[in-house]
């Protein structure tokens, strides 16, 4: 498709939204499910979707990939929001509230204040999500990294929270862990992924807290699974440990970053922004400095 063939593609799925709208004016999610597409269509917007159980460590594994400690994490469910992490030059964080679309901006060391359960339990705050800026270089590939609320908790609101969002999903990066590889509910995100064809990667985490052997067979679990699916391109499947990882970083200890296995899914992330979600970025964002380091 060139880009002319693109562009024509936009205007007709627009005009679909906008019918979708002039027919249902009264239902409100709807409405603002069709604004947020229209504003998706209109940004070029891909969202890269972090998802899972509860306490897979979503958060931790942004945060190593971001380089920092970035995003609240936490031993009970804590994401309640959805967060969205992109480009900016300089460190921001802007809050979007439902309703009349209000905006905030507040300092990233407020962000826990809003996005967990502990502050916003079940998001009784009534935001959309919260939107972070971040001067860190792979995401001048003009993604948006999104963090989501863990599914299957007994706080339902965020499994909603999260089941919402979904459909603005263009790629899923689906977290499991040792402890329980693949539950019911990321059986289910594995079966809509397979639907929509979207691109997904597998991470399996906290490989620190098992033998090389129980790694192998929870491996073999996992792989024996995702096979059950007939995904047209199978996933891959990467066994890592996010908290390692991010002491790693921080640290600059290049032997740990080795070990917590971090190195070979970001490579493959890299891959995928560079290459095979390449159409809908502009060119301008292809080039820059070196990736996974963070500036300013
Ligand atoms: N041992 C170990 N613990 C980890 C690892 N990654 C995350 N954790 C821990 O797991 C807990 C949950 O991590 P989070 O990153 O908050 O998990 P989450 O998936 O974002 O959780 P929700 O937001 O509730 O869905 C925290 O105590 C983390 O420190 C890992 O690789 N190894
Ligand atoms: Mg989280």
């Amino acid at each position: 498709m060139d880009l002319k063939e693109y562009e024509q593609e936009k205007f007709g799925i627009a005009d679909i939204i906008r019918s979708a709208q002039a027919v249902e004016t009264k239902d409100e999610a709807l409405q603002s499910e069709c604004r947020d597409l229209l504003t998706r269509l209109a940004e070029d917007r891909f969202n890269l979707l972090v998802v899972g159980r509860f306490s897979r460590g979503k958060s931790t594994l942004m945060n190593a990939i971001l380089g920092g400690d970035l995003l609240p994490t936490g031993t009970v469910p804590l994401t309640s929001v959805i967060t969205t992490v992109r480009y900016g030059s300089r460190k921001q964080v802007v809050l979007n509230f439902n309703g009349r679309g209000s905006r905030r901006e507040v300092p990233l060391s407020q962000l826990a204040d809003y996005v967990t359960q502990q502050s916003n339990p079940g998001n009784v705050k009534d935001l959309a999500y919260a939107e972070i800026e971040l001067p860190v270089e792979i995401l001048r590939r003009g993604f948006f990294f999104v963090d989501s609320p863990g599914l299957g908790s007994s706080i339902a609101e965020n499994t909603q929270t999260t089941e919402r969002f979904l459909p603005q999903a263009d790629a899923f990066v689906l977290v499991t862990s040792y402890e329980s590889p693949l539950s019911e509910e990321e059986d289910r995100i594995l079966h809509r992924v397979r639907l929509t064809n979207k691109r997904l990667f597998v991470v399996l985490n906290k490989q620190d807290t098992v033998s090389a052997t129980e790694r192998e067979e929870a491996l073999a679990f996992v792989t024996e699974r995702l096979q059950r699916f007939s995904f047209s391109e199978t996933p891959h499947i990467f066994s890592l440990s996010a908290r390692q990882g991010l002491q790693a970083k921080v640290s600059g200890d290049k032997d740990q970053l080795e070990e917590s296995g971090l190195g070979s899914f970001e490579a493959e992330l890299l891959r995928f922004l560079t290459g095979g979600a390449r159409s809908i970025f502009s060119p301008t964002c292809m080039v820059g400095p070196p990736l996974f380091s963070q500036t300013g």
